[in-house]
């Protein structure tokens, strides 16, 4: 096993029983919701898969160990310390742990880290993608590369239109990576239920995903797959008002120079500040939401 990942003692019975295990990102913690309904939605996460028979896995960098498994002190850190955490991608995990500090992990870097472990299926909220002017900034996340090369399935609510979805469903075609929408022929936005954009195909079962997704890594074919699960319909946000809301702050970002890894960050906590907090709940409730499905799913891939 890698000499740098550790793996908590519940996680690691569970892989070695066979049981279900769902990994869950970290940046979203400190990055992507403030203190402290962070840490309450990520340890509600954290419950409402272990409501759903499966064996929750928070991954992060701690003192630059990989960790497959955070402890509830763990999560307190990462959620308090915020964006101080380093946000880790790819790029940044070698310099991390050779140092010995700490990293948020992204979902590149969480499927990596969820992959050396062993653990197959992974939720969160929203993924990185192509940006709207990337024709120009050349903005692309390097989550989309990851899905390209990682056996991880990503249980998300779609992406939002902070990202050019059009272009993001391309790059994954070019990549070989299924886009699946849970119970819809429409990608999910994120926010609301619909995008106007297709998706490759409508599954309607935990069983159907974790079939489609046993038969790519039995044929050995590299990469991810990306499970859209709509929001629920009760938390949705009306689309002309959140398209507004994320319109200005994408202006916001532009006109302040915002580049790089900030982009991501900077534009998260611009739409909570303009939809004064309305945003965060929606984005609350869909995590919980892929928590649960993530879970199912998980459970029906132990049984194959
Ligand atoms: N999109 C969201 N919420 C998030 C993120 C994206 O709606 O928290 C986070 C995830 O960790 C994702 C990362 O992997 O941002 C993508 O960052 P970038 O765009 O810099 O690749
Ligand atoms: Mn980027």
């Amino acid at each position: 096993m890698n000499k740098y990942l550790d793996i908590s003692p519940e996680v690691k019975a569970a892989l070695d029983d066979g049981k279900p295990v769902v990994a869950l990102e970290s940046t979203i913690i400190s990055h992507g919701m403030p203190y402290p309904q962070n840490v309450h939605t990520a340890l509600a996460v954290e419950q409402t898969i272990r409501d759903h028979g499966a064996v929750p896995a928070t991954i992060a960098v701690i003192g630059g160990r990989l960790k497959a498994g955070c402890t509830p002190e763990e999560i307190e850190h990462l959620g308090r310390t915020g964006q101080a955490v380093t946000k880790a991608s790819r790029r940044d995990l070698p310099v991390l742990v050779a140092r010995g500090q700490d990293g948020a992990t992204t979902v590149t870097t969480t499927m990596i880290i969820a992959a050396m472990a062993g653990i197959k299926v992974f939720a969160t909220g929203g993924i990185g993608g192509v940006h709207r002017g990337a024709e120009t900034t050349m903005d692309i996340s390097a989550d989309l590369e990851e899905l390209a090369q990682t056996p991880v399935m990503v249980v998300c609510a779609g992406a939002k239109s902070i990202l050019d979805l059009g272009l993001t469903l391309e790059y994954l075609e070019t990549k070989g990576v299924p886009v699946i929408g849970y119970g819809t022929d429409e990608l999910p936005a994120f926010y609301t239920r619909r995008s106007g954009f297709k998706v490759d195909y409508r599954i309607d079962t935990p069983q159907e995903l974790a079939s489609a997704f046993a038969a790519k890594l039995a044929m050995g074919l590299k990469g991810g797959m990306l499970v859209t699960n709509p929001i629920p319909e009760q938390y949705s946000l009306d689309p002309d008002y959140i398209n507004a809301a994320i319109d200005r702050a994408v202006a916001r970002s532009v006109e302040l120079g915002i580049k790089g890894k900030e982009t991501t960050p900077f534009l998260l906590a611009e739409i909570k500040n303009i939809t004064g907090g309305l945003s965060l709940e929606a984005n609350i409730q869909l995590v919980l939401n892929n928590a649960r499905l993530a879970a199912q799913t998980a459970a029906c891939l132990a049984q194959e």
